[in-house]
């Protein structure tokens, strides 16, 4: 067992502390650091990873940042490089400054598997496993489209430059903007995870601009404090506001119809995919290079349908 792994969970509890064990009885150990502790989005991945190790007997540490920011990260990933385990799920918190961290764990021998987020070169990895960003980025804008066939001004609130999801779904989504005359970007805004800074920046936005007609939220920090700038202008079903991820608060927000649509991931697919290529690297087995998992996009329409499954797991 890692040295830093302090609490047993059993089965998937996950929570939002920094450090957790789910217990195996025996084989190989796997570290899953995430890019932030607490975040619904990696519980239900940590969910995931601790059903498909515990069928295979092996065991599971679970660490995150305080915040998604690789100064606070790359310690975590020292440590558990320190403490030698078989193989290491992580979600980089950037795409060059996990770089060295990363490599470093490869090259002490332990088997690396990117999940979610990737890096600038993931070469070192045995596999990298994340949903289609682009493709959700061009989603949500499709959301929007159909809610405003005639156009308008819209905006995205992303996290922070140097993230591969989030990045990816940006350029998704303006791409998509930009095939459609009518409509016209005011950019991308960073609210570095920070849902009172997302809704700083849509307050200002909406006051700058009240002809906006959609806002694209691209996680789920960037929706909670977007649905709160919302409601705080009072904008409420006039602007469409599409968020990426399926969290409760999330899931509330679209019932009460100040979100619109939710691009929800497989975050618990994620994990399992991670476990079973870091298995078949340690096994001497072929790997996947990259592997691509769905999303399904929840809507009024579906959320008490087919798409509940797509909700996120809060504990
Ligand atoms: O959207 C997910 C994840 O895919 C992204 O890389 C970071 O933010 C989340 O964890 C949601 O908060």
């Amino acid at each position: 067992l890692s040295a830093s792994a302090t609490l047993v969970l059993a089965g998937c509890s996950g929570g939002d502390s920094g450090t957790s064990t789910a217990d195996g009885d025996g084989g190989y150990e796997i570290a899953f650091v995430q890019g932030v502790a607490g975040d619904e989005f990696y519980i239900s991945m940590q969910c995931g990873i601790e059903a498909a190790a515990a069928e295979a007997g092996a065991t599971v540490t679970v660490q995150g940042p305080e915040q998604f920011d690789p100064t606070l990260q790359k310690p975590i990933v020292d440590a558990v490089v320190a403490s030698n385990p078989d193989a290491l799920l992580i979600a980089p918190t950037d795409v060059t400054a996990m770089q060295a961290p990363i490599q470093a764990a490869a090259d002490a021998g332990i088997q690396v598997v990117l999940v979610d987020t990737t890096l600038e070169d993931p070469s070192m990895a045995v596999s990298q496993i994340s949903s289609d960003n682009a493709g959700g980025g061009a989603a949500a804008f499709d959301a929007i489209q159909e809610a405003h066939p005639e156009g308008g001004k819209v905006l995205v609130v992303s996290i922070d430059p140097g993230i591969s999801t989030s990045d990816a779904r940006g350029e998704g989504f303006e791409a998509a903007v930009a095939e459609d005359p009518n409509f016209e970007s005011l950019g991308i805004e960073y609210s570095h995870n920070e849902p009172a800074e997302a809704a700083r920046i849509v307050t200002a936005a909406l006051q700058a601009n009240p002809d906006i007609v959609g806002i694209f939220a691209a996680n789920l920090f960037a929706a909670e404090g977007t649905a709160t700038g919302i409601q705080q202008a009072g904008k409420q079903g006039e602007v469409t506001v599409v968020g990426f991820d399926a969290g409760p608060a999330q899931v509330q927000a679209l019932k009460d119809g100040i979100v619109q649509a939710l691009v929800a991931q497989e975050p618990a697919t994620i994990g399992t995919d991670g476990v079973a290529q870091a298995l078949a690297a340690l096994n001497g087995e072929p790997t996947e290079a990259k592997i691509q998992t769905g999303f399904t996009v929840i809507t009024a329409d579906n959320v008490d349908g087919d798409a509940a499954d797509a909700i996120y797991k809060s504990s």
